[in-house]
């Protein structure tokens, strides 16, 4: 079989045509024997990481309430305790923990001073508008950026804007830097494990992030989640988002809805040709979660808690999981850019991007963008420890791709 299965599914608009559409699919895709022959663009619609609840809900709503990522819970952990001795500077008491698990994220934590933050601010549009990625290319092996929804420029500045900690050494040394990591570990264990970054940039007047959310299937793609987590019950990935410039509710700071991360619930399905759960309250895919109000959320929904906004200044940063529904307001400034950075952390013993036999995936399919990302320059990169389990395992921008051998992992 192939390793290329991150295409976005074809599915037509109707509702009924689109539940005879999936329940094919969802057939299709579990009669693995028959893959081999089918016509590549069919194969590689093949939903064939859905479990059996996913499978489920699709077909006894006929398709019109869909989970988009493996059904999961978040629990708060029996014992509340580090999973990591650290410097006492750095070390979370138990009710830090809980908070933690309690709303879905932790912070602002302090990182740079303003001066480092404004030098970083200066190398970030440096790589970000004049220095080409050597991570990913657009050309030969990636889908024609004019078949997508977004122009040439858009999705050039979307392969510049990612994970060039891998090609940018001022990112890989932030991204290890023992105020992240330290605070990182005791939530997610001795091995961390760095597997995507991004630029947010936010110029006056854009619009909003809208609310999203995942788990597994962080990379875009409906068919195949990107992560492999050992138990996905637990925590095994945190988001670090890192403010450039002060952020206020004004120019669009990161909004959260505390608590929903507690349990991952089905969307809403009208249109599967626009983009999944990335964009929630366009017309294609809805949250039905309560408190998942449109753009502009009105501000009793901040008063009454539903929704959080989280102000910071420029150099601090926040730890959340992805899978508490967030998003970020517009930029209403006139003249207040906001730019951040995030970057995605694992567990040591996640395996990313493989396909179902194990094997690397070659590339991945952004369905959003229509974009196809070539996975050959891209590795995880150890912030602390090693990986676990055997992923492809990047030793930074000086040294390129090194992949480990598997006698080499002990997980
Ligand atoms: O910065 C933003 O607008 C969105 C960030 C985000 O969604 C993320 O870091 O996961």
């Amino acid at each position: 079989m192939t390793a290329v299965h991150e295409r976005r599914p074809r599915v037509a608009h109707s509702g009924f045509i689109r539940w005879v559409f999936i329940s094919l699919n969802l057939g299709l895709s579990r009669l693995t024997w028959l893959h081999d022959w089918l016509p590549t663009r069919m194969r590689e619609s093949l939903l064939i990481g859905w479990n059996d609840e996913m499978r489920r809900e699709a077909f006894r709503s006929m398709g019109k309430r869909m989970y988009l990522d493996v059904p999961c819970e978040l629990p708060l952990p029996k014992k509340l305790a580090p999973l990591c001795e650290t410097e006492p500077e750095y070390r979370f008491e138990s009710e830090q923990l809980r908070d933690f698990y309690v709303k879905g994220w932790a912070g602002p934590f302090d990182l740079l001073s303003k001066g480092e933050a404004a030098s970083l601010r200066e190398i970030v549009e440096e790589v970000r508008t004049t220095r080409t990625s050597s991570v990913y290319a657009l050309g030969e092996g990636h889908t024609a950026a004019t078949a997508g929804p977004l122009s040439v420029e858009a999705v050039e500045e979307c392969v510049n804007t990612r994970d060039r900690h891998l090609d940018c050494p001022e990112l890989w040394e932030l991204f290890h830097r023992p105020e992240i990591v330290e605070r990182l570990a005791q939530f997610l264990g001795p091995d961390l494990l760095v597997w995507r970054s991004q630029f947010f940039n936010k110029d006056p007047g854009k619009p909003a992030t809208h609310w999203h959310a995942a788990s597994c299937y962080v990379a875009d793609s409906l068919t195949m989640p990107a992560l492999i987590p050992r138990e996905v019950n637990e925590l095994f990935q945190i988001t670090v988002w890192i403010a450039l410039d002060d952020v206020d509710r004004d120019n669009g700071c990161l909004l959260f809805i505390p608590g929903s991360q507690k349990q991952f619930r089905p969307m809403r399905v009208a249109n599967l040709d626009e983009p999944r759960q990335a964009w929630w309250h366009g017309p294609g895919v809805q949250s039905d979660h309560p408190y998942a109000y449109p753009h502009p959320i009105p501000k009793e929904a901040f008063e009454a808690g539903h929704v959080e906004a989280v102000p910071m200044k420029a150099g601090q940063f926040l730890l959340f999981s992805e899978r508490c529904i967030h998003g970020a307001g517009p930029n209403v400034t006139r003249d207040r850019r906001r730019l951040g950075i995030n970057f995605r952390v694992l567990r040591g013993d996640v395996a990313v991007n493989k396909a179902l036999d194990g094997s690397d995936l070659l590339y991945n399919d952004f369905s959003s963008t229509r974009t196809r990302f070539d996975l050959k320059n891209w590795g995880v990169g150890e912030l602390k420890g090693c990986s676990r389990v055997p992923n492809r395992v990047s030793k930074g921008p000086e040294t390129g791709i090194h992949l480990k051998p598997t006698g080499q992992f002990d997980g």
